[in-house]
């Protein structure tokens, strides 16, 4: 039984030596309600997020999850790359998926995909959204097909915000998979920086001891998700064109042979961003309401992105959509200039 599963448009486009961008659906099936917006007062009421896109892509009637992750695959095709959406149905691996099969994804209670859930959900024939860490396992599978076949291999891969070590790590050392992942695939990946949800000191520093290269693009300091970065945490690395960005992955990759992933920081806009401050209270009291509700392992994430969701009306709906698109859009640009 074949357990990798190429959509002809991506296996065509990397024949033609098009650009590819690869994208996860964890955020589609655990990160984002699966509510049309009508129940969100806040989100997306003034269409803030939409210029993102342009409103065409954009259907208001349907649930947010699926309306987001439609609208990353066209943010994608308008940056001039192909769609690689990756995600576990009826017990295989796909590489590029259908329209159809992203709305069908979108509304079952699907797995939670992370690396190590992978072969689970493959042998019980089921389905189930990749995370960052399963996403780029299964591009790093799908590399050595594509190699063999002497293929160009996927190289460009863009998410929302990254796992990273939880807060209370030192009673809980909750780390997410997602940064084992990073250092030991190839990829760049586009990211609004890690989840706020998260202690950013201690996840910079996992990141640190995984021997990852983390750029800031046109940004100094480490971005906050749905918020801005603060000059409490100030980036090491910038980079301000893409031209500069694609030698230092050849570098990273071709001349010195590294295996790391490169972490790419796409700061949220200004007009999207939240207030980091006010952000930070909420997620505090979240963290401890789950700690009383006693949730962990991975129903935590989703937990404490819906708690922030409820707290802002939505607003951190907005942002992450928002995020979502721009990370896609810099993703499809970047693959362009990627010519490893
Ligand atoms: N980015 C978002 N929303 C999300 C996620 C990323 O904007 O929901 C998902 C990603 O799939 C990421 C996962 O890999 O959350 C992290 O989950 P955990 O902390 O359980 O590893
Ligand atoms: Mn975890």
């Amino acid at each position: 039984m074949d357990r990798v599963v190429f959509h002809q448009e991506v296996i065509e486009a990397l024949a033609a030596d098009r650009p590819v961008v690869v994208l996860e659906t964890a955020v589609l099936t655990h990160g984002l309600p699966r509510r049309s917006l009508d129940h969100l007062p806040g989100c997306f009421a003034e269409g803030r997020a939409l210029h993102h896109l342009g409103e065409s892509a954009w259907n208001q009637a349907e649930p947010v999850n699926l309306a987001t992750s439609r609208a990353m695959s066209h943010a994608v095709r308008m940056g001039g790359a192909v769609p690689a959406t990756i995600a576990v149905i009826d017990g295989a691996l796909h590489v590029g998926i259908t329209p159809e099969q992203l709305e069908r994804l979108s509304g079952i209670e699907a797995d939670k995909c992370s690396t190590r859930d992978l072969a689970a959900t493959l042998q019980d024939g089921g389905c189930g959204g990749t995370t960052v860490a399963g996403t780029l396992s299964a591009a790093s599978i799908a590399n050595d097909i594509l190699r063999a076949r002497g293929l160009a291999e996927l190289r460009l891969f863009a998410t929302g915000g990254i796992g990273g070590v939880h807060r209370d790590w030192a009673c809980h050392p909750d780390i997410s998979a997602d940064i084992r992942a990073i250092s030991i695939t190839p990829m760049l990946v586009v990211t609004a920086g890690a989840k706020i949800i998260l202690d950013l000191p201690a996840t910079r520093e996992a990141l640190d001891t995984s021997m990852i290269p983390v750029i800031g693009w046109r940004c100094d300091n480490f971005p906050r998700f749905t918020s801005r970065g603060s000059d409490e945490q100030p980036l090491e690395r910038r980079l301000d064109d893409l031209e500069r960005l694609s030698s230092l992955c050849r570098i990273h990759w071709n001349d010195l042979k590294r295996e790391e992933g490169i972490l790419l920081l796409n700061e949220i806009p200004m007009e999207d961003a939240l207030d980091g401050d006010m952000v930070e209270e909420i997620v505090e009291r979240a963290c401890s309401t789950a700690q009383d509700e006693g949730i962990k392992g991975q129903a935590l994430t989703p937990y404490l992105l819906t708690a922030l969701a409820e707290a802002t009306s939505g607003d951190s709906l907005d942002a992450n959509i928002a995020l979502l698109l721009e990370n896609a859009r810099l993703a499809a640009e970047a693959s362009k200039a990627l010519t490893v």
